[in-house]
């Protein structure tokens, strides 16, 4: 069976980007393959946190993913940090990644440039992401766009490790959706919508107030011309709304494009689809937050059962690279 592993950092509220790019693919996975989802609170440590609020929204993180329909029974769901395995392969990762290779990655420049203090570990965060999928012998890795960079790294790094200590790692499949994959801010529809960047009418929030979601659709910025056209280049707001709305709705955005003739009904439409979306997510999220011990329980048993897989292929890494058994 097909083993699909992705993960989430609890860095802020889950936004709709997370949901269309990444999240509900992880949900339909379930139906043909082996899953298990990470929460990696170990990456969110490469930007500051405060402790309190990181232990709130690694719990609320999981209690959300539960809400989407990660469902325990078909699913390993755990917290990185609970699975000791990934800090320690990730160093093995760590030295056998390049600094060259580190440096090119898109995502430290864009986080290192806005940064006040930029931690060592925002650099070798793509090893870590390499040890999070090697360790679980993984095919297929569900993610958004902006994650093409990473994947394509950690298939090198297997690929790498294999040849200079023999086979060890599979090597992973990025699974990119071609609609949704890269939802934009709806303020600046040149830039991903993000969780932590500070864009608050730009950002749909998973769990937002949903007259808030409609207004902040409605008055998405769009352009001057007034014909709906799919075409991200020349018009990047209608085309993030087209995709909103292909990713909410099976149908493609260039057909979608020739039902509207007007701005006003295209936003209608989207909000109307994403409320719908939403609605039923944030129902069963107010179910689930009431029982934080059962959450608790719920990924107490998926650390296990990652531990379980997790350890082998880390003792496995261990003896080819060269270090010395316990005995
Ligand atoms: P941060 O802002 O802290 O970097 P983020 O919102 O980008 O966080 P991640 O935890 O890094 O979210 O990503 C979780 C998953 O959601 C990843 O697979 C990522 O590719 C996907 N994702 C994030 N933003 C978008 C987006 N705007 N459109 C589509 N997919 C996205
Ligand atoms: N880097 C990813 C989060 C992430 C991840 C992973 C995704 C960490 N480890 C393993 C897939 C597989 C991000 O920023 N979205």
């Amino acid at each position: 069976m097909t083993r699909v592993f992705s993960g989430i950092k609890p860095t802020g509220p889950v936004q709709l980007g997370n949901l269309l790019g990444a999240l509900r693919h992880w949900v339909s996975d379930q139906d043909e393959a082996d899953t298990i989802f990470c929460v990696v609170d170990l990456h969110a440590l490469t930007v500051p946190q405060d402790p309190a609020e990181l232990r709130t929204r690694t719990l609320e993180l999981a209690q959300l993913l539960l809400a989407i329909g990660i469902d325990p029974a078909r699913s390993t769901l755990f917290i990185q940090s609970h699975v000791r395995e990934h800090a320690e392969l990730s160093w093995l990762m760590e030295c056998n990644a390049s600094f060259g290779e580190l440096r090119r990655m898109t995502q430290f420049k864009d986080k290192s440039d806005q940064a006040e203090f930029v931690s060592a570990g925002l650099f070798t965060y793509p090893a870590l992401m390499a040890a999070d999928i090697l360790l679980y012998d993984t095919d297929r890795v569900p993610v958004g766009d902006d994650q093409r960079q990473h994947l394509e790294l950690s298939r090198d790094l297997a690929i790498r490790f294999n040849s200079r200590y023999g086979d060890t790692f599979i090597v992973p499949e990025a699974a990119i959706a071609k609609v949704g994959a890269r939802v934009m801010d709806l303020q600046h529809p040149t830039k991903k919508m993000s969780k932590s960047e500070d864009s608050p009418q730009g950002t749909i929030l998973v769990l937002e107030d949903l007259d808030a979601v409609a207004k902040k659709i409605k008055r998405a910025v769009t352009d001057t011309e007034t014909d709906v056209r799919f075409d991200t280049a020349e018009k990047p707001g209608v085309s993030n709304l087209l995709a909103i709305l292909s990713a909410c709705t099976g149908t493609t955005p260039e057909t979608l494009a020739e039902s509207y003739t007007r701005y006003g009904d295209l936003k209608s439409a989207v909000a109307e689809a994403v409320v719908e979306t939403l609605r039923p997510i944030q129902e069963r999220f107010a179910e689930l937050a009431a029982d934080p011990s059962g959450t608790a329980a719920i990924l107490a048993s998926g650390a296990e059962k990652a531990q379980a897989i997790a350890g082998p292929v880390l003792e496995r890494a261990r003896t080819n690279i060269g270090l010395l058994p316990q005995s």
